[in-house]
């Protein structure tokens, strides 16, 4: 039985063997966000929250853009004199959106398809493992409207690609190329476009037979360990790994490494 019984307008959603998949589902509109898909990824993302039979996560979109960021259409310029409070938005969807996605405990893989722009982007940044159709691209468009960028981009961007690339996508507010994604190390691998769904279900395949256990603990290391000095990173290390060797995965890991074979994990 399907773990959410129903047709959402704006997304599809999917959940096999653990792994969920949500494929932004507005082509005409780039894929951009409506309050309507706040709603929909608000209510998707709390079913998955306490799922513990989750083992992955892959969020794409459908058609030629990936997502162009919040719909500006909602957005209609307000007569001389009157003003809207943009915090009140990001407060109440893109927030918890971008926090919900990170404190998942599972893999979270991007399959960016086409444009991310704008809160887009901050989407794409959020996931754990980015993977890009060739003809992807990528732009922080806020500036071009006479904004700074948000949903989480001035955190993720510095990060993954440097100060100065940050600095100057979202300043400049320049189209980058996939190629040049990857080569500043914001995409994990690119491929070709008509292999991008082959290979999404590729990854599906391998989050559903995977060791989830050893995924979560990774996720919380690695974006955990800014914070920390190498001491007592050492310290969690320590204490992650004593965790997982309880685990059936460690158990079973070893086990087929010693008879030669692939480990069959059921994620516990
Ligand atoms: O407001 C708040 O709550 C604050 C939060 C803000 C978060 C943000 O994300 S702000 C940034 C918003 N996004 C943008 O500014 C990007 C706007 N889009 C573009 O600049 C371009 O569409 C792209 C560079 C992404 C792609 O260009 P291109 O030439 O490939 O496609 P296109 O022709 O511009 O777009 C195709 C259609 O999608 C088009 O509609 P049409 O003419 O066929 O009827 C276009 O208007 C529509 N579309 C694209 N992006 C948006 C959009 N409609 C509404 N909102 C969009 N963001």
């Amino acid at each position: 039985m399907a773990i959410i019984d129903k047709t959402f307008e704006t997304i599809k959603f999917d959940y096999v063997g653990g792994v969920a998949t949500i494929i932004l589902n507005r082509p005409e509109r780039l894929n951009s966000f409506t309050e309507q898909m706040h709603l929909e990824l608000k209510e998707v993302l709390f079913v998955l929250q306490s799922r513990l039979d989750l083992r992955g996560v892959i969020i794409s979109g459908e058609g030629r853009g990936f997502c162009a960021g919040q719909d500006l259409s909602e957005r209609a310029v307000l007569p001389e004199g009157q003003v809207r409070d943009l915090s009140e938005g990001l407060e109440k969807n893109y927030k918890p959106l971008i926090l919900a996605i990170r404190a998942l405990p599972v893999p979270v893989v991007c399959f960016v398809n086409g444009v991310a722009a704008g809160a887009g982007l901050s989407l794409v940044l959020a996931c754990d493992i980015i993977i890009a159709a060739k003809s992807a691209s990528f732009l922080q468009a806020f500036v071009r409207i006479g904004l700074a960028p948000d949903a989480g981009s001035t955190y993720f961007l510095p990060r993954l690609i440097g100060t100065q690339r940050a600095m100057a996508m979202s300043m400049l507010g320049e189209v980058i190329s996939a190629e040049q994604a990857e080569q500043w190390g914001l995409v994990w691998r690119l491929v070709e476009d008509a292999e991008l769904t082959n290979e999404m279900q590729l990854m599906r395949e391998r989050l559903q037979s995977g060791a989830t256990c050893s995924y979560a603990a990774i996720k919380d290391l690695i974006y955990n360990s800014g914070t920390v000095e190498l001491e007592e990173q050492l310290t969690r290390e320590a204490l992650a790994q004593r965790e997982l060797g309880y685990t059936e995965d460690y158990r079973e890991g070893t086990q087929a490494f010693l008879e030669k074979r692939k480990a069959r994990f059921k994620g516990r």
